[in-house]
């Protein structure tokens, strides 16, 4: 594959500042006409035209009205003689939407026109200079079937509409913001929409409308409240309105991504749209809550100020989604709240992030190359840029960097800029703040990649009355990074006295106690601290709110995290010990070799939390939830995912048999929730609830009670009866991953139950895939369903509920000693390589770690990855990610 480098970035050698276009749209072949002013960047030598365009027909190509030359050379069209003044470009080319398979540029779903243009779609629409330092004004004018497609909708405003002849119909959008190609969209269908008409702070009128298939009108009612609960904090919290008299929100059921902010018209993946109580889980609707906050929060950070190229990628998605974080933690109000969604973040960090950062992918938040863009939409440019964000505020503190922002905004509004553009805004709106002082030191979180680790020891002087505490860090290397520099790690911390009570924080040198928490910031290899005044040796509470994405080593003993899980002020840092704890014990068990055996000291604390008074139920599922089976493997040199899996299986029965009284307290506590509302409160009830059921259907299968039939029969009943698709998907899975008799006539009256709604049909292929494994059956299981005639390869989510589930979140079923669960993976990933290559990518991304896997798994994992790369047409964004797992 060719590689793409970010120094050899050149601004380009034209610019496009404005483009009128029109689509005759038809399913077999549209034709796009594009009328482009552009004018010669004089700032750059002279040279051809060069127009990106791919899997395009071109019909005609006039400068001014004139005919001339042009060549074409792969995917590009170039023009040798094209003037020095300003001038007109027409182009003319057909396109075929309803052969476009892989979503990217205009394509047909259900029978309705969609685009997806990031991040080089739109080269698949027409002929453009498709980067995102190039930004035109556009008026977009759509004809279409008037029966058909009702609806023609553009970026913008609509400036007209009307009839033409033969029963098409026309609408005429302009965007009077100039944009990059990548955030144009369009959409033609016969679609009905839920509108709202709000008034903003400043005082402005805009028309909401969520638009979507005839049967799901009712469906959008959380999307619009998120819609709007989105407008209110962005102005709130800062000072950004919404900007265009209408903004258009449209589902769609094949869709690669989430969703997507193009400018006053985001389109988004039904999955991140549709909600009912009825088809719709809590986690769904906290995730449709998140990505609609996150679309509308692009369109100051991204679409007003956007990335001069795409390996500033993490300058908007970084930003955005440590903005859209900020959101739901503002969102969930109470202090116990926030900290559930902080504890959850993190989990997706460490489930995602931390194994991308430490295998064949790793990559910085501003990568140095690409073959592929569409591989690099990771969780580092997106949870680790967040995270990077994050540290930002917790530098400069809150007003500090709404003060950054302000100052970023002011300076680049209508501009394509770098990520250095904006660290230098947050920097200068602070000077003389931890960060300005660090500034270079602390860009180094752009440029290398991996994740730190830090090891914290401390040394308690008793006469002295003093702690000193040696924080020293770490890098290992990384694909072409050897070695690598200290970053600038804030580490926010509290110490505990050994009941648990808060210490005051007085650092040498310091006349006076600042406070019970403060903020350290490690910038050196070692850098030791010495807390003065110190009355009791004590346990320190490190990295609170989890103040750093690194990998610490603390050394804390058992009783340590015993205090810390019993008295920490910091909600994240309880949970961590919980975790900590949990940890401790599988690894011992997986490291030994030997079977896992929980001691009372722990489950006596997990009884503890789980009677805690005090404690929001949303927290007991959290802590009582085992570390995931990915992060535990992040903490293995050589990882053997069945010996993992054993140990967490292994914990989980102990755990249902030791605390079964309380698990049965506990599921009649919450299993009643009343009428549906999807709130913090409830959904953690439910959550629980969920939790202690599964752990009392394991524990009947598990022992063979007397009295298994009483919780066997109790989940099926709740299955049956459940008011909404929490109480029943949770009950289903307690079936299906305790292998309970009535998980397969359950199953079957799900699918019966669900069959005319794919959304949740993608929940009931994924259950399955994602069930504990159990001798093979879950692995069998998802072959047999590859076969199911509502299984299709074609849509994105399809593919994920089955394909994915198995091969990324069911690491127990996918890694067989037979070398099966690879045979599968490559025969998947080659079928879907053919369809849509930016999907097929992601499930390349499998095999990231196959280096660190134990034999047989390695030598096996090997085989399947050889024999895809013999594959002689496979597409740049497979190949690059197989290239680089062989590297
Ligand atoms: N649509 C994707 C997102 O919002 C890419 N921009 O993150
Ligand atoms: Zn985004």
């Amino acid at each position: 594959v060719t590689l793409i480098r970010r120094e050899d970035y050149l601004a380009p050698a034209f610019w496009i500042r404005s483009v009128d276009l029109s689509f005759d749209l038809d399913p077999a072949k549209t034709l796009v006409t594009s009328k482009m002013r552009i004018e010669r960047n004089t700032a750059v030598a002279h040279g051809p035209l060069c127009l990106h365009g791919e899997e395009l027909n071109v019909l005609r190509v006039l400068i001014d009205g004139e005919s001339v030359s042009f060549r074409q050379d792969g995917d590009l069209l170039l023009i040798d003689k094209a003037p020095d003044a300003d001038f007109l470009l027409e182009i003319r080319n057909t396109c075929a939407p309803e052969k476009n398979t892989a979503l990217s540029g205009l394509y047909t779903s259900g029978g309705s026109f969609f685009t997806q243009c990031e991040a080089e779609g739109f080269r698949r629409i027409t002929f453009f200079l498709d980067r995102p330092d190039v930004m035109a004004v556009y008026t977009v004018t759509l004809r279409a079937d008037k029966a058909k497609y009702p609806v023609l909708l553009s970026n913008g405003n609509l400036l007209e509409s009307g009839e033409l002849d033969n029963g098409r119909h026309f609408a005429k959008w302009h965007d009077p913001f100039p944009k990059p190609s990548y955030l144009f969209a369009l959409v033609a269908g016969d679609l009905v929409a839920r509108e709202q008409k709000v008034r903003t702070r400043a005082g402005r009128d805009h028309l909401l409308q969520v638009f979507v298939r005839r049967g799901d009108l009712e469906k959008t009612e959380h999307a619009m409240n998120s819609l709007i609960a989105s407008m209110v904090w962005d102005e709130a919290r800062f000072n950004l309105p919404l900007d265009l008299e209408r903004f258009m929100v449209v589902g769609v059921s094949d869709f690669n991504m989430g969703a997507m902010e193009n400018k006053g018209l985001n389109i988004f993946n039904t999955s991140a749209l549709l909600a009912s109580p009825a088809t719709a889980t809590d986690a769904d609707f906290s995730r449709i809550e998140s990505i609609v906050a996150h679309e509308y929060f692009h369109n100051w950070t991204g679409n007003r100020v956007t990335c001069r190229d795409w390996f500033q990628l993490s300058l908007k998605e970084g930003l955005t989604v440590f903005r859209d974080q900020e959101f739901s933690m503002d969102m969930a109000a109470t202090p116990s709240a926030r900290a559930v969604c902080r504890i959850q973040d993190v989990r997706q960090l460490r489930a995602t992030q931390f194994p991308e950062d430490s295998g064949a992918m790793a990559h910085p938040v501003r990568p140095d190359s690409y073959a592929e863009i569409n591989n690099f939409y990771t969780a580092t440019v997106y949870e680790k840029g967040s995270e990077v964000v994050r540290m930002y505020q917790t530098l400069v503190g809150r007003a500090g960097f709404e003060a950054g922002m302000k100052l970023y905004f002011e300076r680049h509004d209508g501009q394509a800029v770098t990520c250095d553009d904006f660290a230098q805004a947050i920097a200068d709106a602070n000077p003389g703040s931890a960060l300005a002082t660090r500034l270079e030191a602390f860009k180094r979180w752009y440029s290398q990649a991996g994740t730190p680790r830090v090891r914290a020891r401390g040394v308690y002087d008793e006469l002295a009355r003093t702690y000193t505490l040696t924080l020293a860090q770490s890098n290992p290397a990384s694909p072409g990074q050897e070695h690598k520099l200290p970053q600038v790690i804030p580490v926010a911390l509290g110490l505990l006295g050994a009941e648990g009570q808060a210490l005051p924080l007085q650092l040498q040198g310091e006349t006076e106690a600042a406070g019970l928490e403060r903020v350290l910031v490690l910038d050196q290899a070692e850098q030791r601290f010495v807390f003065i005044n110190v009355a009791v040796a004590p346990v320190p509470s490190l990295l609170r709110g989890f103040s750093a994405p690194v990998l610490l080593d603390d050394g804390l003993s058992d009783a340590e995290l015993l205090v810390l899980l019993q008295h920490d002020a910091d909600a994240f840092n309880r949970w961590e010990a919980s975790q900590r704890l949990a940890l401790n014990r599988i690894l011992a068990a997986v490291r030994s070799g030997q079977a896992l055996q929980l001691d009372t000291a722990y489950l006596e604390a997990m009884r503890a939390v789980l009677k805690h008074a005090g404690l929001d139920a949303a927290f007991k599922e959290l802590a009582l939830t085992l570390p995931g089976e990915a992060y535990i493997a992040e903490q293995l040199e050589v990882v053997d995912p069945q010996a993992i899996h054993a140990a967490v299986e292994a914990a989980q029965i102990q755990l249902a048999a030791a605390l079964r009284e309380d698990w049965i307290a506990t599921f009649e506590a919450n299993s009643h929730t009343g009428a549906y509302s999807p709130d913090p409160v409830s959904s953690g009830r439910r959550a629980l609830a969920n939790l202690a059921l599964g752990m009392l259907v394991l524990d009947a299968k598990a022992q063979s009670r007397a009295d298994a039939g009483v919780w066997l029969g109790r989940a099926y009943q709740r299955f049956k009866d459940a008011g909404n698709m929490t109480d029943r998907l949770g009950a289903l899975a307690a079936l299906v991953n305790g292998h309970a008799e009535l998980a397969e006539p359950a199953l079957a009256k799900f699918h019966a139950q669900f069959k005319g709604d794919p959304l949740v049909i993608d929940k009931w292929f994924a259950l399955q895939a994602r069930a504990a494994e159990q001798g093979g059956r879950v692995f069998a299981k998802v072959r047999q369903l590859l076969q199911h005639p509502d299984f299709s390869l074609k849509n994105p989510n399809r593919a994920r509920s089955l394909i994915f589930s198995l091969c990324m979140f069911n690491p127990a079923a996918f890694h067989r000693a037979d070398a099966a669960g690879y045979v599968f993976w490559a025969d998947q990933l080659l079928a879907l390589d053919a369809i849509n290559p930016q999907v097929a990518g992601r499930l390349a991304r499998v095999m990231d770690r196959w280096t660190t896997l134990a034999e047989p798994y390695r030598s096996a994992a090997l085989e399947a990855i050889r024999r895809v790369a013999t594959k002689p047409d496979l597409s740049n964004d497979v190949r690059e990610i197989i290239e680089r797992a062989l590297a």
